[in-house]
């Protein structure tokens, strides 16, 4: 049997990072863990190969080769999804799709042949017997969340290892939080589900052994969802990086109560975390609460911030305008919180209803849902009526994001990040941004010679130097995001 694994196309988001990925020669920031996963729960003797779309075309050839076609993806690629089932159908090929879309959208899905709802562990073994017995189902549904003992190492073989900046791994699925908008507790439950300190340390020798070093993304939904079993995880973590000359740091998405603990932030430091990145969404006490998110309202938020960059993690976050409580100097109150947290990749959203969650619930209720979401929070466009004037809130979020990427405010903040995150893990052997000449060099010539910004790069690239030598490449990797989100802006038009 041959089986193909395509991921489609995303459209350019503040989340790809295309425009900074150019400057590394990379074409895309992770390869699809869910395809890696299912591929490696296929029998041995199956031949499988991946075209991840964001990387590489879907060719012809490619499809007549497979006999049976799987995808997987999530909102935001449903178009290319649909274009990708109606070329393999085409061509006569048996399509199975499943994935965090297909999982929420079930009701608007292309003509596949097999849909899977939900985690495939328990699934995909069913589906493999009842394909052998020539009586597979058009719909495979979990009936329960399969424990992560299952989970086997993702085929990360199948990935082109030189075109992706940083690999994943994932610990946990699930989170204890109950966040109005959010889906990952509606798709992976609230109890967290770990993998076993084993079974994480076989992802990274099999990421060792195929020659991967720099970044590995623990792409979690909430890595400290079950702290217990994390704080067992990071010595041993720690030790596998020590034996193995480092050569990986990590970065990880986590709840804002991580500040809390700082057992498990010397943990994370001691296992050489270097990232983290955290669901703040506003400062606003009221709409925090409207968002059921009390574990952003336990200390103050900047503290907390400063605190976790105090362990030498960079601080990322997500912030969202477009709440009910949403007062009329929310766009202000955002753009004061960002600088004065030093948090240079900040996610501004507008609020989305995702489908199936808390949030659709109520406005369905409400009467204020308006059409399905694009799955892309950052486009613009609004799937719900909103308290505050709709066109107040677009010009709102716009006028944030030109403010936190205006060249000057943006190396502002990345200077202030800089000297706040001084007590890092040692960078990871090989993953020295700078190591690589043409690297730097296409940065320089982008920013310091071709951006009309240039006098604001060449003063942060002084001051990084004078003042932050040790963290030249964390300086150069911050200037290149940077570049890659005031890219974007430039695109929103008005
Ligand atoms: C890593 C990650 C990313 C990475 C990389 C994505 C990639 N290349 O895979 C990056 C940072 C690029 C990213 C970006 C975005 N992401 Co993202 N991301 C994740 C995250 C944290 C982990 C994904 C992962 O690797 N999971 C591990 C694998 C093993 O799980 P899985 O994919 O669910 O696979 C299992 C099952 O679903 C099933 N399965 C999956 N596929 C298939 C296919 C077949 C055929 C079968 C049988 C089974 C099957 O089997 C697997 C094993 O059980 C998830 C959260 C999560 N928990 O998954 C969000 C998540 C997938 N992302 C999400 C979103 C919204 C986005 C963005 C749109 C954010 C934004 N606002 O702009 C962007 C879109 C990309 C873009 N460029 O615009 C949402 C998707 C919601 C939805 N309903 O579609 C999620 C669920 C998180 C969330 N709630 O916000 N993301
Ligand atoms: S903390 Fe994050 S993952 Fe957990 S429920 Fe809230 S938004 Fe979802």
């Amino acid at each position: 049997m041959k089986i193909l694994l395509v991921y489609p196309e995303f459209p350019d988001t503040y989340w790809s990072f295309r425009h900074a990925l150019s400057f590394e020669g990379k074409r895309s920031a992770y390869p699809p863990l869910g395809l890696l996963t299912v591929s490696a729960m296929l029998p041995d003797a199956w031949e499988r190969r991946l075209v991840d779309m964001n990387i590489q075309p879907l060719k012809p050839s490619d499809i007549k080769w497979a006999d049976v076609v799987f995808a997987s993806a999530m909102l935001v690629q449903k178009d290319s999804l649909g274009r990708v089932v109606e070329l393999c159908k085409a061509e006569g090929k048996r399509v199975v799709i499943g994935g965090p879309y297909v999982t929420t959208g079930a009701e608007r899905l292309p003509q596949a042949d097999h849909i899977f709802l939900g985690e495939a562990e328990t699934t995909l073994p069913e589906f493999v017997r009842d394909l052998g017995l020539g009586i597979p189902k058009r719909v495979y549904q979990a009936a329960e969340r399969p424990p992560l003992s299952t989970t086997p190492v993702p085929d990360f073989h199948l990935a082109d290892l030189r075109r992706y900046s940083a690999m994943p791994v994932q610990y946990s699925r699930g989170c204890p939080f109950q966040c109005e908008f959010c889906d990952i507790i509606e798709i992976y439950g609230r109890v967290p589900r770990t993998k076993s300190n084993e079974q994480v340390l076989a992802e990274l020798d099999a990421l060792f052994r195929i020659g991967w070093r720099g970044t590995v993304f623990i792409v979690d939904d909430n890595f400290i969802g079950n702290k217990r079993n994390v704080k067992r995880l990071l010595p041993v973590l720690a030790d596998w990086s020590e034996r193995h000359g480092r050569p990986f740091s990590f970065i990880t998405e986590a709840s804002v109560n991580l500040a809390e603990d700082d057992e498990l932030l010397d943990g994370m430091r001691r296992a050489h975390f270097r990232r983290v990145f955290l669901g703040i969404e506003t400062p606003v006490e009221a709409s925090l609460k409207e968002a059921q998110k009390g574990q952003n309202m336990r200390r103050n938020l900047l503290d907390s911030v400063r605190k976790i960059q105090s362990f030498g993690m960079e601080v990322m976050a997500g912030f969202i305008v477009g709440f009910d409580n949403d007062p009329e100097d929310i766009f202000e109150r955002q753009i004061e919180f960002i600088r004065e947290s030093a948090i240079p990749l900040a996610m501004v959203g507008l609020l989305t209803a995702l489908p199936d969650t808390q949030l659709w619930r109520r406005l369905e209720r409400e009467g204020r849902l308006l059409l399905e979401s694009t799955g892309n929070n950052t486009d613009c466009s609004l799937n719900f009526v909103p308290k505050m004037d709709a066109a107040r809130l677009i010009e709102g979020y716009k006028s944030i994001m030109r403010a936190i990427y205006s060249p000057g405010e943006y190396y502002q903040r990345s200077l202030d990040c800089l000297e706040r995150v001084v007590a890092r893990a040692p960078e990871s052997q090989r993953n020295r941004f700078t190591s690589d000449v043409v690297t730097l060099f296409r940065i320089v010539l982008a920013l310091g010679v071709r951006d009309r910004a240039r006098g604001e790069f060449w003063r942060y690239l002084r001051l990084a130097i004078t003042r932050h030598r040790e963290q030249f490449a964390d300086a150069m990797r911050l200037a290149a995001v940077g570049y890659h989100f005031r890219k974007l802006t430039e695109g929103l038009n008005g």
